[in-house]
């Protein structure tokens, strides 16, 4: 193993610019943990306009960092976000990345460059903790047995991890190979088909049984008193508690942090929270902490666990040379699926700010998400950057900032926005493209929503999901609420859009 000293000379002499400059905090390599939030919209941290909800952690995080006001996921949903995020590859290029089925196979190929295995051959510590969604397996998954390729063959040391989504069975955590803390005499059947268990109760069938009830979908396997998606019988022992998901993986976390530095060892940590995302069950001692009911109360609930990787970080005094970052996956959902009393508890909350629509649309709230970034040994605090940053460039970002040659073949469309990562350059890409029923340009101020056939609305969750058969073409400087299309009155500007996308589409990288 590297200790910490070999491997700081050995990133600076493998490092040109950083080998020549002076020997300050900033130049050694920083840890980084990526906290990445679940269904955050743009409105939902106070630091960006919340109300009902405070987040005092995040927005500490904030004033002592940079505050991003035009950073995007790479899709509308989770699956594909991650995707992106990880591969530094534009999702809607990878046909397979939609919202995932629990017992779906691994998306990513093995040994592949990712986001971690940029880390890894610098010789940090890597560690995947928390929401996964990305597939598990080759094939059919055996719960039972041991279960590859997951994030270990994909850059990752370790592993605890919430295998597709809270509301998604198995309803277990799996930790590294195995699911963790299961009996072999309980074994796991997962199916997305069909009732596995004759016995078994669902929410459809014993709606007397829950202690949380779904308002569409959700109505399958019974765990914890809240039905699921998907069908499990059998592992007990392994089953989670909702209320306690937060705490276990914030373990995990300081647990990692704590290992590393006894290790010696730098390290990165993407730290994927359940929360916000359905059933939104935060411990019970966050059930005041908003006026806004669970939705609200999990906001708090993020927050807590933001301040305590923070608490970790400052108990080993190293939080000022730890780069952390926070951002979400895609835009923000009221009610997804559950009578959790968000929409009537909303109030004058404004989930996605300024913006339209939500999780799911092509509108400007599917992606416009909140992102952090604190680095105090490097970056000067306080600032807000309005720089267009795609989370589909911090692969090539880091690869930068850790003198890593990135694979242009694997991550075809991650740009170097390092410089506005870091504070030094108030610009991003120029062009970015979003993803949701189809796909969607930004360039500058511009945006562009091509033609799709799909419904102009998801009635269950209630989002506008910007789908139109005509083109749209929105200013977002003066209609950051995307209700004037201009298509028609700008005809030019329409065609060079369509062009520059139909080029990112045919392969180019156009940063
Ligand atoms: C939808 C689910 C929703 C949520 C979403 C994935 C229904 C009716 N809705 O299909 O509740 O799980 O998938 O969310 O099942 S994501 O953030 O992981 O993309
Ligand atoms: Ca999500």
């Amino acid at each position: 193993m590297m200790t910490r000293r070999s491997f700081v000379s050995s990133f600076l002499t493998s490092s040109a610019a950083l080998a020549a400059a002076p020997q300050t905090p900033s130049d050694q390599p920083p840890n980084v943990i990526l906290i990445y939030a679940d269904d955050v919209g743009f409105g939902d941290l106070s630091c960006y306009g919340a109300y009902n909800v405070k987040t005092p952690n995040l927005d500490r995080l904030a004033r002592a960092g940079i505050r991003f006001t035009d950073a995007h996921s790479s899709a509308a949903t989770c699956t594909p976000s991650r995707y992106s995020l990880l591969t530094g590859e534009y999702s809607f290029r990878m046909s397979k990345a939609k919202v995932l089925p629990g017992d779906a196979p691994l998306l990513i190929e093995p040994g592949r460059q990712t986001l971690a295995s940029i880390f890894q051959q610098k010789g940090y510590r890597t560690a995947a903790i928390g929401k996964w969604h990305l597939g598990l397996g080759n094939g059919k998954i055996d719960w039972n047995a041991e279960i590859k390729p997951g994030p270990l063959e994909l850059g990752f040391d370790e592993c605890f991890l919430i295998p597709a989504t809270g509301d998604r069975v198995p309803c277990v955590y799996v930790e590294n190979h195995k699911v963790a803390g299961l009996d072999p005499a309980d074994p796991i059947t997962v199916s997305y088909e069909a009732p596995v268990d004759d016995r078994g109760l669902t929410g459809k069938a014993n709606p007397d049984k829950l202690k949380m009830h779904p308002s569409h979908g959700h109505d399958m396997t019974i765990v914890n008193g809240v039905s699921r998606i998907g069908y499990m019988k059998g592992g007990k022992s392994a089953l989670w508690v909702d209320e306690d998901m937060a705490d276990t993986i914030t373990n995990r976390a300081a647990a990692f942090i704590d290992r590393s530095v006894r290790g010696q060892q730098p390290f990165f940590l993407y730290f994927a929270t359940h929360d916000i995302h359905v059933p939104r069950l935060p411990h019970p001692r966050f059930n005041r902490a908003s006026g806004m009911g669970p939705r609200g109360n999990a906001i708090a609930q993020l927050d807590w666990c933001v301040g305590e990787i923070m608490a970790a970080l400052r108990k080993h005094g190293i939080d000022r040379n730890t780069m952390v970052m926070f951002s979400s996956d895609n835009g923000p959902v009221v009610d997804d699926g559950y009578k959790d009393d968000a929409v009537e508890k909303l109030y004058n909350h404004k989930p996605a700010g300024p913006y339209r629509g939500g999780k799911y649309s092509s509108f400007e709230a599917g992606t416009r998400v909140p992102l952090i970034v604190r680095w105090p040994a490097r970056i000067k605090g306080g600032a807000v950057s309005n720089a267009l940053i795609g989370q589909t460039d911090f692969l090539r970002s880091f690869g930068e900032l850790l003198n890593v040659k990135t694979d242009v073949k694997t991550s075809p469309d991650s740009a170097n926005v390092l410089p506005a990562l870091l504070g030094d350059s108030k610009v991003g890409r120029a062009h970015l493209v979003e993803q949701a029923g189809g796909l969607t340009l930004r360039s500058g101020k511009w945006k562009y929503i091509e033609p799709t056939k799909g419904p102009k609305k998801n009635v269950p969750t209630n989002t506008e999901l910007g789908n139109d058969p005509e083109p749209q073409l929105y200013d977002l400087a003066t209609d950051p609420g995307e209700r004037k299309n201009m298509a028609t009155a700008m005809p030019g500007k329409l065609q060079e859009m369509q062009q520059v996308l139909k080029r990112i589409r045919d392969g180019e990288f156009v940063p």
